[in-house]
């Protein structure tokens, strides 16, 4: 059974999500030795408090001493000097006697580190209580820790036909607002948005976050093996961090966008395109932890191919198109084993369409 205060701190977790990547989720509360919760904290903005430090900020603002109390925390607290002091030196200065973690960080400067400086201070530590959750929550930073790439999560709308498109390219509008805003939100989540230079041609698309209230809007990544972006494209517009990637490694040709403030991830060339899996490692390196791919079948296709997809976010509006374009476009197989296995995760309705999580088979 998971205790109460470690339930609330998922939920201080949950209200971090779109304010703090590229750092996990993670929610503190503290109880006094009465079973008071005496502060509440969750993870600020990159470079900000982590969900700790606020927590004791929150007794302090209120008087209370939290000595000899008890922390519920979702992750291992930090032992490490990032962009901030290590939350688990603050925690023994404030002289708690518990400490209860949903599960360890894997982050290589941390993982364990805390929870032995917490030991050898004389702080008892539990580990375990809300450890799925807490890393559902964060599936994105525990991927690219694990791994050094993120987690790839693929949004498509279509048909119960399974086209995306009428083969004329039209395409606006097969799902209901409804799910065209519930996109929105999974957005809003990301680090980064990821798609194909080819959609940005055809739609000149914004992917930005509009509908749903965000102090953040995630990074844009357009792969352009061959620099074709137009340097008019709405997606350049201001106050976006735009990063072009490309197999274009002539710097006399990078100019026009290095004007517009965009940064080119110049990238190995695989036949033609961006070596995608090197993508996923500059990626990485550039604390992306949650990718939203919102791209046509061409790339959607190529990340398949690759094995770079770990979920796919599937609208299916209550419409048959006929002819169209499909979800990802695939080389041909010749046997059923040959195909890409899938598991649902979830599946709900939203406003007349469905929405369907789909995992990878062993993923
Ligand atoms: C915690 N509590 O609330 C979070 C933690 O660069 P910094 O200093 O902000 O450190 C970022 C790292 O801290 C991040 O990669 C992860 O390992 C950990 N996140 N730790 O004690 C928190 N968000
Ligand atoms: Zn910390």
């Amino acid at each position: 059974m998971t205790p109460h205060a470690l339930q609330e701190a998922l939920a201080l977790a949950h209200q971090a999500r779109l304010i703090c990547p590229p750092n996990p989720a993670v929610g503190a509360v503290l109880v006094s030795p009465d079973g008071t919760v005496i502060g509440r904290g969750h993870t600020q903005q990159r470079g900000g408090p982590h969900a700790e430090i606020m927590a004791l900020r929150d007794a302090e603002a209120r008087g209370l001493s939290p000595r000899g109390a008890t922390a519920y925390v979702t992750l291992e607290p930090c032992s490490h000097h990032g962009r901030t002091g290590p939350c688990c030196d603050a925690l023994i200065r404030a002289g708690v006697a518990k400490v209860v973690a949903s599960l360890g960080d894997p982050n290589p400067l941390v993982s364990g580190q805390g929870f032995e400086r917490l030991r050898a201070a004389g702080i008892e530590v539990e580990v375990g209580p809300g450890a799925a959750e807490a890393e559902a929550l964060n599936i994105g930073f525990f991927t690219r820790m694990r791994h050094q790439r993120p987690w790839v999560r693929s949004k498509i709308a279509g048909s119960l036909d399974g086209r995306t498109a009428l083969p004329n390219g039209v395409s606006q509008w097969i799902t209901s607002p409804e799910a065209r805003t519930d996109g929105q939100a999974w957005r809003a989540r990301a680090c980064a948005v990821l798609t194909g230079v080819g959609t940005v041609l055809a739609d000149d698309p914004q992917l930005n976050v509009r509908d749903v209230a965000t102090p953040r809007q995630p990074h844009l990544v357009v792969v352009d093996s061959r620099l074709r972006t137009p340097t008019r494209a709405k997606l350049l517009g201001p106050g976006r961090e735009v990063w072009i990637a490309t197999a274009v490694q002539d710097p006399s040709r990078h100019q026009a966008w290095l004007d517009l403030g965009v940064q080119l991830l110049v990238l190995p060339d695989a036949g033609g395109q961006v070596d995608l899996v090197a993508l996923m490692a500059e990626l990485a390196r550039r604390e992306v932890n949650e990718l939203h791919v919102e791209a046509g079948p061409t790339l959607n296709g190529a990340l398949l191919e690759a094995d770079l997809i770990d979920e796919w976010l599937l609208y299916i509006a209550p419409k048959l198109l006929g002819p169209g374009r499909p979800l990802a476009t695939l080389t041909e197989r010749s046997a059923l084993s040959q195909t890409t296995a899938l598991h649902f995760t979830d599946m709900r309705a939203v406003g007349p369409d469905l929405r369907l999580l789909a995992r990878r088979a062993e993923a």
